[in-house]
């Protein structure tokens, strides 16, 4: 039997309750040693809980297995939100045999007793951790199984395959062998179609999990700071009239329709002789590198120059919004004629009401990722790379040698059992669970 354990569910703060929580075989034992009522499963009771010399009233909830989160016997014990309080419950269910849960263990448990696929456990750490509206809608419907639901029937479709394959290897005389192969080969195609299409939508999911990263870039003073600063709402960068005042890369997040936007702001691309600024000149050229979307800001009221130019050229391919600021001042003809390459060019002022029409772009780009639709994302980088392993290993299958076909679909097989959980090591399992928080 599973050693029993404890760990604290809720955050490690001062806060209205704290909940301990004690799972396995001696968690009945344990908690009727530390509280003062007999617990009845599913009850909410009102009970004195005694570690030593210190006391509290708790609320004590008991979930007879299998009827748990974990699937073994569960007592939650809901104390007074102090984190040395709950940190002494623990220390009592310790002394009386407990062992403190390591990261994740709870959902650990869950998973290895049957009470939820490996998919959905991974969902959970995402719903903890979820910052953006679409993060966390993306995690529930994980959650709620739609990951599932897209590799399940690939999983099944594989095993009919390779009996179809075994089949014809141990019983060539009674099959249409032409036949069988074309139906073998429509199927893995079949299946390829499943995988790229989930492959391609690990592409949306990185936007969903790790946001866009909208990086602001330009020469000094054309006003780069101050649409930054009236994009966020707050008076964040430094902004004058002198060129050269921002000197490194400063970067905030805050979210557009629901979605995590990082905000770049950085220093004016020119040749310099001043060290700092220079080395700040090199970091904006590795922040277009690392850019989603770049903003290209250039000051229309002056005449372009040999700055602007090499700044065109660094962002010539890069998914780009040109803006064209300080409409409020009288635009030079020179900016209508010059070839940006792709993407949208918009003329703002900063100053008035430019970060709304740029906010809207974003936007636009946003919704043409259609993330709010009912399709199913891959935002988690595990599965990501295991679908990826498994359309090479399908790319590479040999029709001519079917034995060689057999093995290699067993492979497809095994890798595509690791999302779903059907074939796991510990090891992995371990490296999942650590990601989460302790207690869950
Ligand atoms: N008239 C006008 N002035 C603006 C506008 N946007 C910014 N400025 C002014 O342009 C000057 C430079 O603005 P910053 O935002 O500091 O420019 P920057 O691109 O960040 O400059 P560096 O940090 O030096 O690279 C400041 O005096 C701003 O007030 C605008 O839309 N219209
Ligand atoms: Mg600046």
């Amino acid at each position: 039997m599973e050693k029993t354990i404890v760990g604290i569910a809720t955050p490690l703060g001062v806060g209205g309750i704290g909940i301990v929580r004690i799972s396995g075989g001696d968690a009945l034992l344990i908690a009727r040693k530390m509280v003062d009522k007999d617990l009845t499963p599913r009850v909410a009771t009102l009970c004195s809980v005694s570690v030593g010399e210190v006391r509290d009233e708790v609320i004590a909830i008991y979930f007879a297995a299998p009827n748990s989160y974990t699937g073994e016997d569960v007592i939650e014990i809901q104390a007074h939100g102090n984190p040395l309080l709950l940190k002494k419950i623990v220390e009592g269910a310790v002394n009386l045999g407990a062992r403190v849960a390591t990261a994740g263990e709870f959902t650990k448990r869950a998973f290895l007793n049957g009470k939820v696929a490996l998919d959905r456990a991974e969902s959970v750490a995402d719903i903890i951790n979820a910052e953006s509206e679409a993060e966390l809608k993306t995690a529930s419907r994980a959650f709620s199984g739609v990951i599932a639901s897209a590799i399940s029937p690939i999983e099944s479709l594989l095993f009919d395959l390779r009996a179809s394959v075994e089949a014809m290897l141990d019983y060539p005389e009674s099959i249409e062998i032409e036949t069988e192969t074309a139906k073998i080969k429509s199927s893995i195609n079949d299946i390829k179609k499943r995988v790229e299409t989930l492959i391609a939508s690990a592409q949306t999911g990185a936007v969903i999990r790790d946001g866009i990263r909208v990086v602001i870039v330009g020469k000094p003073n054309v006003g780069k700071s101050t649409l930054f600063n009236v994009m966020l709402g707050v008076e964040r960068s430094i902004i004058t009239d002198i060129s050269g005042t921002t000197t490194d890369i400063i970067s905030e997040t805050f979210f557009i329709d629901g979605v995590k936007i990082c905000l770049v702001d950085t220093a004016g691309i020119r040749t310099t002789k001043n060290v700092i600024e220079r080395f700040g000149v090199e970091r904006s050229h590795d922040a277009i590198d690392g850019a989603d979307l770049v903003l290209a800001v250039f000051d229309s009221s002056v005449e372009i120059d040999e700055f602007d130019v090499e700044i065109i050229k660094l962002i010539r391919d890069k998914n780009k919004i040109v803006v064209l600021n300080k409409q409020d001042l009288t635009e030079k003809k020179c900016w209508n004629a010059i070839d940006f390459g792709s993407g949208e060019i918009i003329k703002v002022s900063a100053k008035l009401s430019g970060a709304e029409t740029v906010k809207k772009k974003i936007a636009e780009k946003i919704a043409g990722l259609n993330i709010n639709g009912d399709a199913v994302y891959i935002t988690n980088k595990r599965h990501e790379d295991l679908l990826k392993s498994a359309l090479k290993n399908l790319n590479d299958l040999d029709f001519d040698k079917m034995d060689l076909l057999a093995s290699g679909l067993l492979q497809v097989q095994n890798l595509i059992g690791e999302i779903t959980g059907s074939n796991i090591t510990e090891k992995t399992l371990d490296a999942i669970f650590s990601k989460f928080c302790l207690g869950k």
